[in-house]
């Protein structure tokens, strides 16, 4: 963060590092912009303009990017494209405490935001964000959808590990909420302490190992579950039927094959995937030979080949490309598209503002939605009036459909996923079903039983009760 001491202009955001995956997210919402504009069908003879801000995943730097939107052209903000409408909807932001600061700016104005990735439960708070909307379930439903898992199998004797957190704090609380009155009794709750500590750890490994309680549910993040499991691991436990919360359950830090004894057979809820169409091919024609103009573009290169291009000024400490570089293992995940889940949200955001936008367009005077029957003057179209039809707006895309609550809440699905056995000893991500909240109580979630492997390789589920 630049010193804000007021005796002299504020300097940029000095971004920590760079992320091919938040930029693949970017990249995605200019691939539905211009698969958009390209269609006859949505939105014929208007075009979606888009400006693309990096909050590099600080709430102040998001808080800084939305009011300089709203300000119009400056300085910082450099000036919009020409013929450019009225900023009408924004895509964001990321994570949740980002979303919140942003959120709180644009609700004087009255412009909606579509989040992709924030899901905090305190967002679905109507008389706090009422002008926020998500393609991402919120954590409650997570928490709908581990009870029901632990239902189904008759896990009726549990533990629960959760980091140090407002997320494991929320969905601890929201598990026993949902669990009450259902005979599911929670054996031990333990944290692991945001500093880690190893003498903590052992002391939760020994709980676990004292428990009669197998089946263990985890609400954390990949970076802190790391050292936790290598304790573990080194404590040679087996035989725990691991619930990985839906930021582990496709975490690929956990796929080497020396997890597979300890960690194979794991299951949980993770963001539902979806196909976008052409999106390798997109991610890439981005290159800075392409793009000589685009900082990012040159970082983009820094970031998965460890060099910079000859003919960039930005990373200069990097050594210089050939153009011959083979892609980097770790920034595989870039190119990895064949599941897109975080960049299929964005791609629904995208939609769900362009089918709005349609819809307001094609009003038919005398129907519309606005006081005495009006339509929108689509000369001068206000954002609250986008939010009103994005509020109504319905529509289907890689055979879901998209709609929103009055909370701004999108129909909650997600994946089942099981943690098996690859054909190189390491763990492959297998979809094992779904919970999709589009079915009726009771029906949500679908479970491909024989499709499951257990922990220890076994073929039936474990008994914890
Ligand atoms: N939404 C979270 C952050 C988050 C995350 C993750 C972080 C989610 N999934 C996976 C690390 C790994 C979902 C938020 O901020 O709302």
């Amino acid at each position: 963060m630049p010193d804000l001491n007021c005796t002299y202009k504020p300097g940029p955001v000095k971004c920590n590092g760079f992320d091919p995956r938040a930029f693949r997210w970017a990249l995605t919402m200019k691939l539905a912009v211009e698969e958009i504009n390209k269609r006859a069908d949505l939105l014929p003879n208007y075009s979606l303009g888009y400006k693309i801000f990096d909050s590099c995943a600080y709430p102040l730097t998001g808080q800084r990017s939305a009011v300089a939107v709203l300000n119009g052209p400056n300085e910082e903000n450099g000036p919009m494209c020409e013929g450019a409408g009225p900023l009408l909807a924004i895509i964001g932001e990321s994570g949740s405490a980002q979303s919140i600061v942003v959120s709180r700016i644009l609700r004087p104005f009255g412009i909606p935001m579509i989040s992709y990735f924030s899901s905090c439960a305190c967002l679905s708070d109507r008389r706090e964000f009422p002008t926020f909307f998500r393609v991402i379930p919120s954590d409650a439903y997570q928490v709908k959808a581990i009870a029901k898992l632990l239902l189904h199998f008759k896990w009726t004797w549990v533990g629960v590990i959760r980091g140090d957190h407002e997320y494991g704090r929320f969905a601890l609380q929201g598990l026993l909420k949902e669990l009450e009155g259902t005979g599911i009794c929670v054996a031990y709750q333990e944290m692991i302490p945001l500093l880690y500590e190893r003498q903590r750890a052992l002391e939760i490994i020994r709980v676990m190992n004292h428990s009669t309680a197998r089946v263990v549910v985890v609400f954390s993040a990949e970076g802190e579950l790391t050292p936790f499991l290598r304790d573990y691991m080194e404590q040679n436990v087996t035989g725990i039927q691991w619930i990985a919360s839906e930021a582990w359950v496709t975490a690929s830090v956990f796929t080497g094959s020396e997890y597979y004894p300890f960690l194979g057979g794991t299951i949980g809820f993770g963001i539902r995937q979806g196909q976008i169409p052409g999106l390798r091919e997109y991610l890439t024609t981005v290159n800075p030979e392409r793009y000589p103009s685009n900082p990012l573009a040159h970082e983009l290169w820094g970031a998965l080949y460890g060099c910079s291009p000859s003919s960039s000024s930005l990373n200069s400490h990097l050594p210089s490309c050939t153009g011959k570089e083979t892609l980097r293992v770790q920034h595989s995940a870039y190119f990895n598209t064949s599941s897109p889940r975080i960049s299929y949200n964005v791609y629904k955001g995208v939609y769900a503002i362009a089918y709005s936008l349609h819809n307001l367009i094609h009003c038919t005077p005398g129907k519309g939605p606005f006081s005495n029957s009006t339509c929108a003057n689509l000369l001068n179209v206000y954002p609250w009036q986008l939010q009103q039809y994005l509020q109504e707006v319905s529509f289907t895309i890689s055979g879901e459909t998209v709609k929103f609550d009055m909370k701004g809440d999108s129909i909650p699905s997600y994946d089942l996923i099981n943690w098996q056995r690859g054909s190189a000893g390491n763990i492959e991500f297998v979809n094992v079903g779904m919970f999709d909240g589009a079915q009726e109580s009771g029906q949500e979630l679908v479970i491909q039983e024989k499709a499951i492997m257990w922990p220890g390789h076994q073929t039936e589920a474990s008994c914890s009760h």
